[in-house]
């Protein structure tokens, strides 16, 4: 279950070079290219999924999410780590091969919901649960 034009794919498969942190049989991890924290790493499985939408099966999605622990011990996040997964248009998602973003290394800000919103180019029409505007 390979994609032959998907760039995941390929690193998964060892045809593209990567700053590997981690393997075995299901799932690589590597450092992300345009890291947005010190420590900032994509776990993928070897197989191709395109995201949550697609039928990724309970036991690859568990053992991906198991595995940022052993990325966090590996890269010594010892106070912590967030853990994103974009999924679709919507979500900005760039690679459509599920990933889990492994992002730590420093102090992250819990975004609240009017700075998700602002972001969102339907930003003018989110209200919240008492009907009043949110954003624009
Ligand atoms: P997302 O927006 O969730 O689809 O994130 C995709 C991430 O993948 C983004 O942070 C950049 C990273 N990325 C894309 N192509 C490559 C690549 O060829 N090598 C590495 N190391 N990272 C990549």
């Amino acid at each position: 279950m390979k994609d032959e034009n998907c760039i995941f794919c390929k690193i998964g498969a060892h045809e593209i070079p990567t700053k590997k942190v981690y393997e075995d049989d299901m799932c690589i991890a590597f450092d992300d290219m345009e890291p947005l924290m010190p420590v900032h790493v994509l776990i993928i499985p070897k197989d191709h999924y395109t995201g949550l939408d697609d039928d990724v099966p309970e036991e690859v999605l568990g053992h991906c999410l198991k595995v940022t622990k052993k990325i966090a011990e590996i890269k010594g996040l010892t106070n912590g780590w967030r853990t994103l997964i974009n999924t679709g248009h919507d979500a900005s998602q760039s690679v459509r091969h599920f990933h889990v973003h492994v992002l730590g290394g420093g102090l992250m800000p819990r975004p609240n919901d009017q700075d998700w919103g602002r972001f969102a180019t339907n930003a003018d029409k989110i209200y919240d649960k008492d009907g009043n505007k949110i954003c624009g």
